[in-house]
């Protein structure tokens, strides 16, 4: 697919999707990380005591890995994949100072809803609608087929340029569906509203949602200490700088004075359970 037509799918709809980036090898071996993943960390996970009205934060219907930079290094190849890397170097780099301010990756996740669950309420990833540039860009990376009935991503086109939320419970008619092949991408600007579709099937839908976000935005977990020293030593510097070690405030006025750095933190000791 044409990078222009993708880049000007995202300006108008708000999203595209590109096929046939991944191949199902590749797809097949990342599921077979979710898959030990979720099942090594999944029962250590915090459980919150009450869920908020919309239930986004309840995860007992699907089956969900985070922080997946601290669990294989394989994973920075879809992180820094340069289909959407390009993409993402202007989109989120737009009406920034000379256009060249740089972004950071704020959720590194992938969920697969279980057998007749999954259906989420419409939302927008960005925590505020519209917007003249997008502020934060959504990647999903479809490891299973997308389609109606595993539970595709549905999506209201357009509505990247809305200043509202979309309301509770309803359906609206002009609401698509983004379906897609094993190895397709999905590219959204993270003020579109969008849902997770119900899986009717028993089959698997593993999605990985990397949120990409301007370097002054915050990431949904704390990068930064969940970074094993032993893996940090081992990233390149563009992938030290993907996980924003290189866009946290200073200290103090002794140690530096600007907010962004030209050095890396240095990561804290931090071991997964
Ligand atoms: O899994 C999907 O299709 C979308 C997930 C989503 O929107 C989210 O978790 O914020
Ligand atoms: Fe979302």
């Amino acid at each position: 697919m044409d990078q222009q037509q993708v880049i000007s799918d995202i300006r108008t709809k708000g999203f595209a999707i590109i096929p046939d980036v991944l191949s199902k090898k590749s797809c097949e071996h990342f599921k077979s990380l979710l898959e030990d993943s979720f099942e090594k960390y999944s029962p250590h996970y915090h459980r919150p005591q009450n869920n908020t009205a919309h239930a986004l934060d309840n995860k007992k219907n699907e089956k969900v890995v985070f922080n997946l930079h601290n669990k294989s290094l394989d994973w920075f190849q879809l992180f820094e994949h340069p289909t959407v890397t390009s993409i993402l170097d202007i989109l989120l780099k737009e009406g920034s100072y000379k256009n060249q301010e740089p972004y950071h990756l704020l959720n590194i996740s992938a969920r697969s809803p279980l057998k007749d669950t999954g259906d989420q309420q419409l939302h927008l990833d960005s925590n505020l609608p519209g917007g003249d540039f997008p502020i934060i860009m959504v990647v999903l990376w479809m490891l299973d087929d997308f389609t109606k009935d595993t539970g595709a991503t549905r999506v209201v086109p357009g509505s990247h340029k809305f200043t509202t939320y979309a309301e509770d419970n309803i359906v609206y008619d002009s609401e698509v569906l983004a379906e897609g092949k094993q190895g397709s991408v999905l590219i959204y600007n993270a003020s579109l509203w969008h849902a997770g579709g119900k899986n009717f099937t028993d089959n698997t839908r593993w999605g990985l949602v990397l949120g990409y976000g301007r370097w002054f935005i915050k990431p949904s977990f704390d990068f930064l200490k969940n970074t094993p020293i032993e893996v940090f030593e081992q990233l390149t510097d563009s992938q030290r700088e993907l996980l924003g070690f290189r866009s946290a405030p200073p200290l103090d006025e002794f140690t530096r004075m600007k907010r962004r750095s030209d050095v890396f933190e240095s990561p804290l000791p931090y071991k997964l359970p």
